[in-house]
């Protein structure tokens, strides 16, 4: 049980007398009870339908809930945003129920279907989560982030000046710690001077499967000071305090310093007997010390050696009420894991749950009759009127729900075609991004860019020119002031629009998500655009569905993608990336091969990110209504572009997902299939199968995600026995003959648009990649893993030929 001691945290005791205290003690006692009930009750008292576990996590919960009940109950404001350690969720929930803002009945239904959610959602629990958590470390780099944009829109003078700053506090497991995304956030945070960020870790020395070493504290107050952290340690409680100044006190404060973690946690498990036993041997030499034990019968020795400042309501007021200024903060709070339940310490602990018996024995220690165990104030000393007194005036509740809503920002029907004969995808984009820049329009003011050094090379650099770099600090370009040459003017201040983050994918992601939800948290809007290169949204794929998950709205566009970026090799030519694409939830991706269909999607995407179920949707099934984040794969290989008008049935077909190149004739038995920067090959395939096959059709497929999820959403519709749905893959494929054949092709997993031939039933031959890429030239590299034109005619050849057999 190494560490320092607490330093002294001041005297302010601020409205802290005894009533106070009183109310917030009762109601931490509340929060336990409610929180081992709400996980009893979903696993002991509901019908077994499927043989599962249901779970819970009570132990996790019983070490956070004096820190939660201070923080909810005394120190958080309306504007502060929490994201709490997942398997903290039921302390959350039963905070929530206490205020008010959460019902029975979700709470009856914990881990049910429409029940509190297992671990904290933003979109599936209903009472004001602030940001979701789950899948460990996330959430709290979502913090670091948070307080980055809150600086962002606020030096834009985007939120009243009256509005105060809001901490972004995190709840972590101490076991957290270990996920390497924190470390990633924590030295982004520290270049982008982080303020207003407040993590207080939950220092049960417990994880999962083990207990955690020895001395690690240590490690943790110099990490987070050597990157501009406030370190603030919650060791020994008020009654330990105490005892250490009374004779003997030296010895034993140094005895528990130098407790071994584990022998702690089986001391505290063992309860008062084995402390006894325990200290006697090691210090009953010592003077005053037999004194302290026959003071002390066993449940209040056990009661005095356990207790730790995370577990002292006055401790943890006075740490939190001592930090004044906007530095970020670690609290290093000292717990116990199931504190104040029977399997406190177990190092077995992390799944326990009560038994009968033991749920009988808590229940009986609470007051509780059988049949009032939901009753807000049951079995507490203090009267309900004091409580329900007290509860009115929690400052964090004061407003009622803390989510914000945001105008959105107009969209111009359309935003202007680069022009060109020859572009490439990823140059398009760069050339729309820096004619907007250009603009003086709401539109062009609310994008906010942002890349992991990939700026330059995904063509942002038109667009940050003319922007800049965001920076709380202005900061001239040095190397303009010096005269050297450069095509980037990277000057930084707060008006600028440009993130710029080191290489690491996951705080892309979480920035993003961060960026995506500022008109919920902030009452702000801001159009996000993040951009990195296509396989490497891989390493920070997790981060990335935790920004989809709870709903953040932003545009990724993803580039160079492929074996289509040749001579870079296989270590940068992304594979799987659209069944990502396809499968990723509230992320609608786009792979568009000419540059007008790029302006069509972007101009369509700026808006998608802004619809919150509202208005009208122009194409059923889809979450039109609803809205989501866009996905965009391009590429650097330029192409011939088409001459063409781009009129309302082509705008349509390119954000459905697909139009005719080249229409078939009806009836017809053969039709190409192409995605992105294989357009060359199919058109010239096509071209050449024309001459035997004049009716074959030629299908640009520009977002296989949204054919898929439209033609799936029909699928169910005339499932549910409604109507005569017909989505937009049915309606392009309907033409053929009935024994048509497809050939598809893409620079990615064939899996992505096979699934076509399943649409009507047609055969299907699916060109793509399915092995790791490698350097070399475009026509090697198509001929080699069989995406060029003969590799087309081949496919169209056996197709032709089962097509006879059969
Ligand atoms: C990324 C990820 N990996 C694994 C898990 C499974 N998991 C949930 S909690 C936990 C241990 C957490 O220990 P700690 O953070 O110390 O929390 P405690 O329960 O001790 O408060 C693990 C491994 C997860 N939720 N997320
Ligand atoms: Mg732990």
């Amino acid at each position: 049980m190494a560490g320092p001691a607490t330093p002294s945290m001041g005297t302010d005791t601020r409205d802290l007398d005894a009533r106070k205290l009183a109310c917030l003690s009762a109601l931490e006692n509340k929060v336990l009870w409610l929180s081992a009930w709400m996980i009893h009750n979903a696993n002991h008292l509901r019908e077994d339908r499927d043989g599962l576990k249901v779970g819970g996590h009570q132990a996790s919960c019983a070490s956070l809930v004096t820190l939660m009940t201070a923080l909810y109950f005394e120190i958080l404001r309306p504007q502060d945003r929490v994201a709490v350690k997942p398997h903290a969720s039921p302390v959350f929930h039963a905070i929530q129920y206490l205020l008010g803002n959460q019902s029975r009945e979700k709470l009856e239904h914990f881990r049910r279907l429409g029940g509190a959610q297992s671990y904290p959602s933003r979109t599936k629990d209903t009472d004001d989560v602030d940001f979701s958590t789950g899948s460990v470390g996330l959430g709290v780099a979502m913090t670091s982030f948070a307080s980055l944009v809150q600086d962002y829109v606020r030096l834009k003078r985007w939120v009243p000046e009256a509005q105060a700053n809001g901490r972004m506090v995190a709840l972590v497991g101490d076991a957290e710690l270990d996920e390497g995304n924190i470390y990633e956030a924590l030295l982004e945070g520290w270049k982008h001077d982080l303020r207003n960020a407040w993590w207080v870790i939950d220092y049960n020395r417990q994880s999962l499967d083990a207990v955690v070493r020895d001395r690690l504290f240590g490690q943790i107050d110099q990490l987070f000071r050597s990157m501009g952290w406030n370190v603030v340690t919650l060791k020994y409680g008020k009654k330990l305090e105490a005892a250490f100044a009374e004779p003997g006190g030296e010895a034993l404060r140094r005895w528990i310093d130098d407790c071994p973690n584990s022998l702690y946690s089986a001391l505290t498990f063992q309860g008062g007997a084995a402390w006894h036993r325990q200290i006697l041997a090691d210090l009953g030499h010592v003077a005053g010390i037999k004194g302290l034990l026959d003071g002390h019968d066993e449940s209040s020795l056990a009661a005095l050696m356990t207790n730790l400042a995370g577990h002292d309501l006055e401790s943890v007021l006075e740490a939190f009420h001592g930090v004044r200024d906007d530095r970020p903060t670690c609290f290093l709070a000292y717990t116990i894991k199931g504190f104040g339940l029977p399997f406190a310490g177990h190092k077995d602990n992390h799944a326990g749950l009560m038994n009968l018996d033991q749920m009988a024995a808590f229940r009986r220690r609470n007051r509780i009759a059988e049949g009032a165990e939901w009753e807000r104030f049951g079995g507490l000393e203090l009267p309900e009127d004091e409580l329900e007194a007290f509860l009115a005036r929690v400052p964090f509740a004061q407003t009622g729900p803390r989510r914000h809503k945001a105008p959105r920002v107009a969209v111009p029907a359309g935003l202007p075609i680069p022009g060109g004969d020859r572009l490439s995808t990823q140059e398009g984009f760069g050339r729309i991004l820096a004619d907007l820049a250009r603009e003086d329009s709401e539109l062009a003011a609310r994008i906010v860019t942002a890349s992991p050094d990939v700026t330059v090379s995904t063509n942002l650099s038109g667009w940050v020119n003319r922007r800049g770099i965001f920076d709380r600090h202005p900061q001239a370009d040095t190397f303009k002031e010096h005269k050297v040459v450069s095509a980037q003017r990277w000057a930084m201040s707060p008006e600028g629009q440009h993130i710029e983050l080191g290489i690491a994918e996951n705080n892309l992601f979480i920035l993003l998500a961060a960026l995506g939800l500022a008109h919920s948290l902030f009452g702000t809007r801001l159009l996000p655009i993040g951009t990195l290169y296509d396989p490497f949204i891989q390493r920070g794929l997790d981060a990335l569905n935790y920004a989809c998950y709870q709903d953040a709205r932003f545009m990724l566009v993803a580039t160079p993608s492929g074996i289509t970026l040749a001579p870079e090799g296989g270590a940068h030519q992304s594979v799987a990336t659209p069944l990502i694409g396809v499968a990723q939830d509230g992320l609608a991706s786009f792979e568009p091969a000419f540059v007008d269909e790029l302006a069509v999607i972007m101009g369509w995407a700026f808006d998608y990110i802004q619809r919150d179920g509202s208005g009208h949707s122009e194409i059923d099934w889809l979450r039109d209504k609803e809205g989501g984040s866009v996905y965009l794969r391009l590429s650097t290989r330029p192409l011939a572009q088409p001459k063409r008008d781009m009129d309302e049935a082509l705008r349509m077909g390119i954000v459905g997902g697909g139009y005719w190149l080249s229409p078939p004739k009806p009836g017809t038995e053969l039709a190409v299939i192409y995605t992105g920067a294989v357009a060359e090959e199919a058109i010239e395939a096509h071209a050449q199968l024309q001459e035997d096959l004049p009716g074959a059709g030629l299908m640009a497929v520009t977002s296989a995600d949204r054919l898929n999820a439209g033609w799936h959403a029909a699928e169910r519709d005339r499932q549910g026995g409604h109507g005569k749905a017909q989505s937009l893959a049915e309606k392009l494929l309907a033409p053929l003959a009935p024994n048509a054949a497809l050939v598809t092709v893409v620079d990615g997993h064939p899996g992505v648009l096979e699934w076509l031939g399943s649409v009507h039933g047609h055969s299907v031959q699916a060109l793509g990649v399915e092995h790791f890429g490698q350097s070399g030239d475009i026509p090697d590299l198509y001929r080699t893993y069989r995406l060029d034109v003969d590799a087309i005619l081949d496919a169209a050849a056996a197709a032709c030929l089962r097509r006879g057999r059969a």
